[in-house]
């Protein structure tokens, strides 16, 4: 592997498997670094193509989602690093076709528990095709001031700590990822920073190796020295002293193998990572920090003294004219997200909707604050439920049951009404439920179904100012106005509306008072008296007898049962029992298998 650089400022990468928050903070990281162009060309999440929102800065950007690793290289053909957020089920096959893209040079894998034998394919392939592999089981890397792999180094505000926006002179290997974040601090502290840092990952058999990224830092100019984390287990360090011993590494090279605590357990541990528990001898830690002391490298005696090592490599450097000053500079302030920033209490924002009838937030939904779970267990029915999200308040059971008998008698009246017509032609013109239900409930209004509320305007007004009947209709009459609730297609004086019966049978023994109910009786005997078919029918029995609950229950004062009436609530309890019988007709008729609805010429007066 041992050229030069993996990355630039430049560099750009696929990421697979759409993760917001690592996405995000390379995106921040760019824009920490003053970077021109986003470090991330491309999303691949399988099966699902568009675009991704994320925040360049103070910016919004879109980012292409792609649906293949082949339509996304094609795609961003600059593009040489992929980032693969694969679970390790699938990380392996992903890997395997990322490295088969001509474009790509680089791969990381972050999955843990990559199946070895893959791992191996993998490292064979890519090692013929001259092309890298960071992890699996790793965190990644970073190249100071310009470009970073996924979640590498933490947080914002953990990068700032540790200069990483800027480059410095440190090349670092670790194959820990969590301890390579501690020691971006401590080489921040002791050195003028990082230049680049690469995690390789603890499994048994990494894609890269920490001696293949020594030789590799060894041959960038800006590096100036080495620090190398290893760790118990494995023989990896041995190629590292290897290559010291043949004089391939020319720069300082400061190494701690860690795991020496292994001699104080009686039997062998297996520590974090999958390669970490000492084989024999030659694994220890030990054994392996002495190796890597005789073959040159500068070994402290301890974890504790590695950061002195570092310091004293450091400075020996910049005595020997080695090292320039790095020239400081202040990064840019990343903008905190709107909902970090509320939930610290920083700031606060207007919200866009008020709702005051239901709340999903908390352990289970509330009902006008009424608990899903008592709704269930105390025997809420649906008139209950109505009640809660109308009107905001638990009515008493006459009430609710009054309601449930509304929904029961209106949720259907055959299927020659407007309402279940246009539903049948609908469905039979093959259009789905929604369509099929929206069509009917398209046609309740004044004349259809639709008179409940302008029956309990009209009534409440004519009652509450003291007219009679004939005042009442006769003024309508002036107005051009056909009484709402009065008249009907086929019921008659003598052919009377069951359901205004029942509901008025009902009203009679529950409610405490059924004046407006009386009214709209008087009106309906004037009003029979003209023609047989200005019966009151179910609009005009549900209005004013809505009137008569609103009044008689106590549970609404006056200028709420104004309001009620004022908005119109009352049609909506046709709509909603109305939705019941169109979702059957559409049903039916597709039982049924009815073909297309075509009316028929004789039924239709064509004339000039
Ligand atoms: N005339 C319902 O009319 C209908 C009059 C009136 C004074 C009136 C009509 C009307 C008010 C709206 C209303 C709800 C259009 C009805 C429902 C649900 C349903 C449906 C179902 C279900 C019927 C003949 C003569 C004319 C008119 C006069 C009629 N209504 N005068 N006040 N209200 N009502 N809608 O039969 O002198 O000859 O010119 O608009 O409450 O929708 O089952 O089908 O469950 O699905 O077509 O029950 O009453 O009568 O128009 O031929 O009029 O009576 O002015 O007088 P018709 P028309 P004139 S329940």
């Amino acid at each position: 592997m041992a050229t030069g650089q993996l990355f630039s400022k430049q560099t750009q990468a696929l990421f697979y498997n759409y993760k917001q928050l690592p996405i995000q903070r390379m995106l921040d990281f760019d824009f920490l670094c003053g970077r021109e162009t986003p470090s991330v060309a491309g999303i691949i999440n399988p099966g699902s193509e568009g675009f991704q929102k994320l925040f360049f800065g103070q910016e919004e950007i879109a980012i292409p989602v792609h649906s293949t690793i082949e339509a996304a290289c094609s795609a961003h053909p600059t593009a040489d690093v992929f980032i693969n957020f694969a679970s390790f089920r699938s990380a392996a096959a992903s890997t395997m076709a990322a490295l088969k893209q001509p474009t790509i040079r680089v791969v990381a894998i972050i999955a843990e528990g990559v199946p070895e034998l893959d791992t191996k394919q993998l490292i064979a392939y890519a090692r013929a095709n001259n092309k890298v592999v960071i992890g699996p089981a790793t965190v990644g890397g970073i190249q100071a001031g310009a470009f970073k792999i996924g979640d590498t180094a933490g947080t914002i505000d953990n990068i700032i700590q540790c200069k990483l926006y800027r480059p410095g002179s440190v090349g670092f290997v670790s194959k820990s990822g969590g301890m390579s974040n501690e020691m971006y601090n401590t080489i921040a502290r002791v050195t003028d920073g990082i230049y680049e840092g690469i995690a390789i990952g603890g499994d048994v058999f990494p894609g890269s190796t920490l001696s293949d990224h020594v030789l590799r830092f060894n041959n960038i100019p800006q590096v100036k020295m080495m620090v190398v984390l290893g760790e118990l287990g494995g023989r990896d360090e041995y190629s590292l002293v290897e290559a010291l011993k043949e004089g391939k590494v020319h720069k300082p090279v400061v190494a701690w193998v860690s795991g020496t605590c292994a001699r104080l357990f009686k039997s062998e541990v297996q520590f974090g990572h999958a390669g970490a528990k000492s084989g024999g001898e030659l694994e220890s830690a030990q054994a392996k920090n002495q190796a890597l002391r005789e073959a040159g490298a500068v070994v402290p005696t301890s974890y504790e003294a590695l950061e002195g090592a570092i310091r004293e490599t450091f400075e020996k450097l910049v005595e020997e004219g080695k090292i320039n000053a790095v020239k400081e500079v202040t990064p840019p302030q990343i903008p905190e997200d709107l909902n970090t920033a509320i939930k610290s209490g920083k700031v606060r924002a207007p919200t866009h909707i008020i709702s005051t009838i239901s709340d999903d937030r908390g352990e289970e939904p509330c009902y006008a604050g009424i608990p899903m779970s008592t709704i269930v267990e105390q025997g809420y029915g649906v008139g209950d439920v109505i009640s809660l999200l109308w009107f905001k308040r638990s009515l008493p059971r006459y009430c609710t049951q009054f309601i449930e008998i509304c929904i029961m008698l209106c949720a259907d009246h055959g299927p020659c009404v407007s309402g279940a017509h246009n539903t049948i032609v609908t469905a039979r013109a093959g259009k789905d439920l929604v369509s099929s239900l929206v069509s009917g409930l398209l046609t309740i209004g004044p004349r259809f179904g639709g008179a409940i509320d302008d029956a309990a305007r009209y009534f409440k007004d004519a009652y509450d100012r003291g007219l009679t009947p004939y005042e009442f209709v006769e003024g309508m009459k002036k107005k051009g106005i056909r009484v709402p609730g009065i008249g009907h297609r086929i019921k008659r004086g003598d052919n009377r509306d069951k359901r205004v019966e029942l509901l008025q049978r009902y009203a009679r023994t529950h409610f405490p008072s059924v004046k407006y109910m009386e009214y709209a009786v008087q009106v309906e005997t004037y009003t029979l008296s003209k023609a047989n078919n200005l019966v009151l029918n179910v609009d005009g029995a549900i209005g004013s007898l809505f009137l008569d609950l609103l009044a008689g229950s106590g549970m609404f004062n006056k200028p709420e049962i104004d309001e009620i009436v004022e908005i119109g609530y009352l049609n909506g309890l046709f709509v909603l029992a109305r939705s019941i019988g169109l979702i059957g007709h559409t049903f039916d008729q597709k039982r049924l298998k009815q073909p297309l609805y075509r009316h028929p010429w004789e039924d239709v007066l064509y004339t000039k």
